[in-house]
């Protein structure tokens, strides 16, 4: 089953289950205990809720239709050096840093950063940032984990870890200023709820970068390369922490484009993952204030 949250042409927000053919809209509005898709998502069972809030609804159709980003209150982070091919690019970036990148990859404990708080997230056809102080950003397409206050991965659902390679590459004491700030990250269109066996090989992650109409990079992975375990990476996370809201994790990017590309303002950017969908987001760039 598919939870997102939807905007219909009227203007109304709405939770709904998603299908290929429309979406059922949920009567949040019943009990107060049940008024978000965080809700639904932190619930015993957010499937049999779902459907029990959806009882009576017939599917609308999904033309004219805006998918908002799936996030109430829950903080994002994210995982990194998951991949090989995330560990070689940082390596080649940072001088200074290559040795951390090298051995986090084959250690114990994770790399895992905070990355947004929802007014820093945002939804499917709104536009991702390039900071206007980087030369060097990357969009990082990435399988993500929804957590519930357990930390138990109730969903999945799509992820964008904009980045900003020359400020991380510079010293890796700047990843915070290279991950996080304004529209720094995208989620969506849908969360996937995990009740089902996943299958790793065919959870395919492709990421397209058009310019003008026109693709400047393409590039696909699959769940099957990822160096860690899902549950061990929700369950780092969890260590002396608190997630009241649950938690959205980024896994980490399998994907990441030639040292000599960098975003542009106007690009569009597309993350396709098997199971869930596309998250689509164009790209803006600022002048730097004179
Ligand atoms: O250490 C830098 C960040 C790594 C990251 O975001 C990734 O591998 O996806
Ligand atoms: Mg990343």
């Amino acid at each position: 089953m598919k939870l997102g949250k939807i905007q219909t042409p009227d203007g109304q927000t709405h939770v709904a289950i998603v299908s290929d053919t429309g979406a059922k809209l949920l009567q949040m509005n019943q009990s107060e205990e049940v008024s978000t898709l965080a809700d639904i998502l932190n619930s015993p069972n957010p499937a049999q809720l779902a459907e029990s809030l959806a009882e009576s609804g017939d599917e609308i159709s999904l033309e004219g239709v805006r998918f908002l980003a799936p996030v109430d209150n829950q903080e994002t982070w994210a995982a990194g050096v998951t991949y090989k091919r995330s560990q070689v690019a940082r390596m080649e970036e940072s001088e200074t840093g290559a040795s951390h990148y090298d051995r986090v990859y084959d250690a114990d404990r994770p790399e895992l950063f905070f990355k947004a708080t929802p007014n820093r997230i945002v939804s499917p056809g709104e536009a991702v940032r390039v900071r206007y102080d980087s030369n060097w950003s990357v969009p990082e397409p990435e399988f993500t984990l929804v957590l519930n206050p357990q930390l138990k991965i109730v969903g999945y659902t799509i992820g964008n870890d904009m980045s900003a390679r020359d400020i991380e590459g510079e010293n890796p004491l700047y990843l915070p200023q290279a991950k996080v700030y304004r529209q720094c990250c995208s989620l969506g269109p849908v969360v996937r709820l995990a009740d089902s066996e996943l299958d790793l090989k065919s959870t395919t992650v492709e990421l397209i970068i058009r310019r003008g109409g026109e693709s400047v990079f393409k590039g696909e992975t699959d769940l099957g390369q990822l160096h860690r375990k899902l549950d061990e990476l929700a369950d780092w996370l969890g260590r002396e922490d608190d997630f009241p809201n649950g938690a959205f994790l980024l896994t980490g990017t399998g994907i990441v484009p030639d040292d000599n590309f960098t975003l542009e303002d106007g690009d569009e950017i597309s993350i396709s993952i098997a199971g869930i969908g596309s998250l689509e987001n164009s790209v803006v760039k600022s002048d730097r204030p004179a």
